[in-house]
């Protein structure tokens, strides 16, 4: 039977978690990759080895009852997970607090809030219990940094924050790392997803800057994985050189 660590990636059917999918594969990890798209799954399962080497699951975070029952299905050999990347989420609107959808607030609570915390308390028993383990949060500067249009998502993302250094807290002395990453702007599908596939004006975001890509928060992972036991990165902000922290702003007659 194969030895080789299984990594946990949700939300790999594109962007980062379709590149720490392919990065991991290709350092001869076995894969659990998770997603509400079924057929790009199956694409990536296939690219990546097969189902000997690769697990699929398709469901949606937010589904509480659906993440218990695709963890607590896992085939055996996949039953040990080394590293839970708990990447799946989305931003949904740009617009002010007083005209956004709430459905949409909802819908980033639901799977950016609630489809993180179902994935890691599911995961966390067996990690404890083994002494070993690591949880990779991928939060967003947007915590850090609001900005208009943000509202939800970066409370959201503020939420990821403070809720992995504060599991980190609970887990002392139990050898299970956690660590949040922090990316700036990263040419994915996240702009088509928050604009519901407007492509121009989800272009426009990237347009006339260089942002960050997919395989650099892949490559960020897998150093971080890579880092000695006896270290724990807690959190780690990683923007494109292009990108920084603009001034306050006022408002003035
Ligand atoms: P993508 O839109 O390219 O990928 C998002 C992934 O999340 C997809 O695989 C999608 O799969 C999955 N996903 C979304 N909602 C759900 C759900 N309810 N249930 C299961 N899976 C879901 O965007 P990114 O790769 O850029 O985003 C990945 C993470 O990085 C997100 O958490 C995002 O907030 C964060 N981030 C992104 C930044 C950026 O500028 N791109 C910067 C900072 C953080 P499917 O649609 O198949 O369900
Ligand atoms: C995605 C980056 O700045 O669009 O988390 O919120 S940003």
């Amino acid at each position: 039977m194969s030895t080789s660590p299984v990594i946990m990636i949700t939300g790999a059917t594109s962007g980062f978690g379709e590149a720490c999918a392919r990065l991991f594969a290709d350092k001869g990890w076995r894969l659990i990759i998770t997603g509400r798209r079924q057929q790009r799954l199956d694409e990536l399962q296939q690219a990546l080895g097969g189902a000997e080497k690769t697990h699929t699951c398709c469901f949606d975070v937010s589904d509480r009852q659906a993440v218990e029952q695709a963890f607590s299905s896992l085939p055996r050999s996949f039953s040990q997970i080394d590293v839970l990347i708990n990447n799946a989420g989305l931003a949904l609107g740009l617009e002010p607090a007083h005209e956004t959808r709430l459905d949409d607030w909802e819908s980033m609570v639901d799977t950016n809030i609630k489809g993180l915390l179902y994935c890691t308390r599911s995961v966390l028993p067996n990690m404890v219990e083994r002494k070993a383990g690591y949880i990779i949060n991928i939060g967003s500067v947007a915590g850090n940094w609001p900005y208009p249009g943000g509202n939800v998502y970066c409370g959201t993302k503020a939420f990821v924050r403070q809720f992995s250094l504060a599991v980190r807290a609970d887990l002392l002395g139990s050898n299970v790392r956690v660590t949040n990453i922090e990316p700036g702007n990263a040419e994915t599908e996240f702009s088509l997803v928050r604009f519901k596939d407007d492509k121009s004006r989800a272009d426009k975001v990237y347009e006339g800057t260089v942002a960050l890509r997919a395989e650099d928060v892949a490559n960020t992972v897998w150093w971080l994985v890579n880092t000695p036991e006896h270290v724990n990165v807690t959190t780690m902000e990683l923007m494109p050189t292009h990108e920084a922290n603009g001034p306050m702003s006022f408002h003035r007659e």
